[in-house]
């Protein structure tokens, strides 16, 4: 029996919104995953790409530090698999060389020393293992690759790994034992055709991240017979989103309504990133007056959250055109007026109406 471990997308160095408590955030959310897949006592931990984000400019200590990790993973007698990702090519005009090329000078790792497709061959438990890396490259190549891959015949276990592979996976041809991607931040894993994402280690872009899970894939190999285990992981920070339609709200209104909803959490929100996304409709009027940056420091202030961000997803109408299809008739003009400006619960306000041109007066 053969266990491996599959994780990817670590992305050090990247940090959400500028915040620099991010970049530790990140470094420790590798390092709980990486211990959470040392639990299951794997032979090999395989990460599948974007180790490093580009927008980190991939610092000394970033790089420092995942040697470290790697080391520890080799003292455990566990072999550290390296692919790389999109992430993880040297960008010519920033730098010229890709970090994982420093991870394979330390010899702590076994990475692809730069070839588009490396075959590398291990002996694990007296067994013979293969393993097909495909670093980052066109799709088309990469799709040709993978049609092409051919298996020793004397190996007892055979592995793929990529950092992503656009395939309908029923189409993906059964030569491998199983098939491991990255890329994409959420976790999946296709038991049919032994296809597994376990996702990004850490949150890397939370608008599209907080509503899947993010896990280790344990691949136990024995035989013919394959089994997985997907223990969840998390980043080390807490993000809290809080959703609200403001369709008919005043600014005022939006603002007590926002610091409502994450007072509400207010324990949990300590030390938090809070995404407040605000839809529906607003007129001109209420977007130019709602003051954002006083929102945002208030909510802060009373929830010692780390930042409050309001991502405004809301349809603006600008200054309306009321249309109104029966001038003179000041009743009907009311009624017009109220639905096309979406003001809740108009029936209250055309009865108080009523009233006083019927009867001059209350
Ligand atoms: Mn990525």
């Amino acid at each position: 029996m053969i266990r491996i471990a599959h994780i990817s997308d670590s992305h050090l160095g990247c940090a959400v919104f500028q915040l620099e408590e991010r970049r530790e955030d990140v470094r420790r959310s590798f390092k709980r995953a990486v211990d959470t897949a040392l639990e299951y006592r794997p032979h090999i931990l395989v990460h599948t790409g974007d180790l490093f984000d580009i927008n980190g400019l991939n610092s000394i200590k970033d790089l420092t530090f995942a040697i470290g990790v790697f080391r520890r993973v080799r003292r455990k007698g566990v072999i550290p698999i390296l692919v790389d990702g999109n992430h993880d090519v040297p960008y010519g005009f920033m730098y010229d060389q890709s970090p994982l090329r420093s991870l394979e000078a330390s010899n702590v790792v076994v990475g692809t020393k730069g070839q588009e497709y490396r075959r590398v061959s291990l002996s694990v438990e007296h067994q013979d293992v293969e393993l097909h890396l495909l670093a980052w490259t066109r799709q088309q190549r990469a799709r040709r690759y993978l049609r092409n891959a051919v298996t020793e015949s004397n190996s007892d276990v055979a592995l793929f790994f990529a950092h992503h592979l656009d395939v309908e996976y029923d189409t993906i041809p059964d030569t491998f034992q199983y098939y491991g991607f990255g890329h994409k931040h959420t976790f999946a894993l296709d038991t049919e055709n032994c296809v597994g994402i376990p996702g990004s280690t850490c949150i890397v872009k939370p608008e599209n991240e907080l509503y899947g899970t993010k896990r280790v894939i344990i691949v136990e190999i024995d035989g013919d017979e394959v089994k997985f285990e997907t223990p969840p992981i998390s980043d080390t920070r807490r993000f809290i989103q809080v959703k609200l339609d403001v369709t008919g709200r005043s600014a005022t209104e939006i603002k007590q309504e926002v610091v409502d909803s994450v007072m509400k959490r207010k324990k949990n929100a300590n030390g938090a990133i809070v995404l407040v996304r605000l839809t529906g409709a607003v007129d001109g009027e209420v977007e130019g007056s709602l003051k954002r940056n006083e929102v945002i420091q208030e909510v802060e202030e009373k929830t010692g959250a780390l930042l409050v961000h309001l991502d405004v997803r809301w349809e603006c109408y600008g200054p309306r055109d009321i249309r109104l299809t029966r001038p003179l008739d000041v009743m009907h003009s009311v009624r017009e007026y109220l639905e096309q400006t979406r003001t809740g619960e108009p029936e209250q306000l055309l009865e108080r109406l009523r009233r006083v041109i019927e009867g001059g007066g209350e």
